[in-house]
């Protein structure tokens, strides 16, 4: 496979980019078509890669099917799959650098945090490769002992898994192993921004010895690569992960093909804070919840929901640390923070901040592109503070998807549930106390996927993963993840054939 890199060499000429993967063989872009990948700290550039057209997806689908359809495959034990993913996961931990980089150059986060994933990701192959064998199925009494009846797992067929730019490989893993796991094939659609680490798993999954066409990567645009994929009719599950619109697309093509569909859409994720909470913990958590990754993250806490009685004091300290978080490219050391993906992006963080503050918000710190030095470079906004905001307000209600938390209080138990349940969304939420009991009451009556009782995004891949309401439909990582990619059938044996006389023969009417 190459991808034409120009960071850190001379000039040469550059071979044209093979970086579709195919039936086992890596190829270019049918008309030649390549994409710039740049890095979102500096503008560099980071490789060119192929631009799929619809005729290199339309193939990706077809090496899918035949695969699942007809190749060898379909007679692995699901025991060596199982054994096959946990092989990924162990060259995974030995290769974390290399991942790491090229995640931190196509995304510009630190280091620190592409190492974190890279363990995360080896996690999650090594969660489904031990899960794999132990899915077969169960048997079920069907009250004759003459009867064999069971129910048994099978693969889905063939997936499309179409995946965002803020967390690319990972992501892409809590489809990818799921997937292997069950014994279905699939096309892999990754963020056009954020390629790399994709392109480096087909070569890693192709080591360890995966058959020709089992994994197939395209690369593009939503509308060019992705789109068929929830389109086809030879596709029979598309599992995506990003924006609540374009969701909204994937399941309208999901309905009219009728085919399964897995949504992960984000959230509005609310982190209360009682006036009896550990407050160092809660503040340092309340920082993190807000604007790890710049706040790129679907889980993040942008709105801090806190009791009325420590309002002044918490968000004063909350301010002033925000204020100290030092932003900054992938390999500076010093750094705590990095850029937003886009400039497209970063506009729309600015906008919402402004329309919030014309409706009335406090901007208490932030709210301004960061274009001091070096970050005039890369798409910089710094961690920003919204006080006084009302429920309602457009950043109140939107994911902004950026370094923005907003503050609003409560006095009592109930109004803080119905302050943190005010969303269309649910993935995420958390609940700070020192009272046990009321730690899990509020817990109880918040309508989120996951809740998290004084401690903010932790997530286990043993742990089912996914949202209420708007912010998706299905789970991923647990054993519902591993789920979402099997078909279950029902196999009733008769070892003991009777005749039923339910259509006994009638004697002729003379
Ligand atoms: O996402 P898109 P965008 C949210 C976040 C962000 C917003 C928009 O609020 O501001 O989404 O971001 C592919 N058919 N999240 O525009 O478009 C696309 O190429 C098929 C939350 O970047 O949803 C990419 O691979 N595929 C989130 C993937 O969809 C299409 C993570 C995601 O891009 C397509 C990212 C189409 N018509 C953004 N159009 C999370 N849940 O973590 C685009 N794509």
């Amino acid at each position: 496979m190459s991808t034409t890199t120009t960071t850190g060499g001379p000039a040469t000429q550059a071979p044209a980019p093979t970086s579709l993967y195919v039936d086992g063989r890596w190829r270019a872009a049918s008309d030649g078509g390549t994409r710039e990948i740049r890095c979102p700290a500096d503008g560099s550039l980071v490789a060119t890669v192929s631009e799929a057209t619809d005729d290199d997806v339309r193939d990706a689908i077809a090496a899918a099917r035949r695969a699942f359809d007809d190749g060898e495959w379909r007679t692995w034990t699901a025991a060596r799959r199982g054994a096959l993913l946990r092989d990924v996961a162990a060259r995974l931990r030995e290769r974390t650098e290399e991942f790491a980089r090229a995640e931190s150059l196509d995304t510009g986060k630190r280091m620190v945090e592409s190492r974190v994933d890279m363990g995360d990701i080896a996690d999650c192959f090594e969660h489904f490769g031990t899960l794999a064998p132990h899915s077969a199925g169960r048997l079920v009494d069907a009250g004759d002992p003459m009867v064999l009846s069971r129910v048994q797992t099978e693969p889905v067929g063939v997936c499309g898994l179409i995946s965002p730019w803020n967390y690319p490989l990972l992501q892409a893993a809590w489809k990818i192993a799921p997937a292997l796991a069950a014994g279905c094939t699939f096309v892999l659609k990754p963020s056009e921004l954020t390629p790399s680490t994709a392109i480096l798993t087909m070569d890693l999954l192709t080591e360890c010895g995966l058959p020709a066409g089992v994994a197939n990567l395209v690369l593009g645009s939503g509308v060019t690569a992705g789109a068929p994929l929830a389109e086809d009719l030879r596709v029979d599950l598309v599992s995506f992960t990003g924006g609540l619109e374009t969701g909204t697309k994937i399941a309208a093509s999901a309905a009219a093909t009728v085919k399964k569909v897995a949504l992960e859409l984000g959230g509005k994720n609310p982190n209360v804070v009682f006036a009896d909470a550990a407050m160092d913990a809660a503040l340092d958590n309340a920082l993190n919840a807000a604007f790890v990754h710049s706040g790129q993250v679907c889980s993040a806490g942008a709105r801090l929901v806190v009791e009325e009685s420590i309002h002044d004091e918490f968000v004063d300290e909350l301010v002033r640390r925000a204020q100290l978080i030092r932003m900054g490219g992938p390999f500076d050391e010093d750094a705590q923070t990095g850029p937003l993906i886009s400039a497209a992006h970063r506009d729309k963080v600015h906008t919402y901040v402004r329309r919030g503050v014309e409706e009335g918000a406090v901007l208490r710190c932030g709210g301004e592109h960061a274009e001091d030095g070096d970050l005039k470079a890369g798409f910089f906004y710094p961690p920003t503070v919204l006080d006084g905001v009302r429920r309602g307000m457009s950043v109140v209600v939107d994911e902004a998807f950026g370094p923005v938390v907003t503050v609003e209080t409560f006095t009592s138990e109930d109004e803080a549930v119905a302050i943190a349940n005010d969303t269309t969304y649910g993935l995420a939420g958390a609940v700070w106390t020192q009272d046990a009991g009321k730690a899990q009451r509020v817990a109880n009556r918040l309508r989120h996927g996951t809740i998290w009782i004084n401690d903010f995004h932790p997530y286990l891949a043993q742990a089912e993963w996914g949202g209420y309401g708007r912010s998706g439909i299905g789970r991923e990582l647990g054993e519902a993840g591993l789920a979402e990619y099997q078909e279950t059938k029902h196999v009733y044996q008769n070892l003991d054939p009777q005749v039923t006389g339910w259509f006994a023969e009638q004697e002729e009417q003379a």
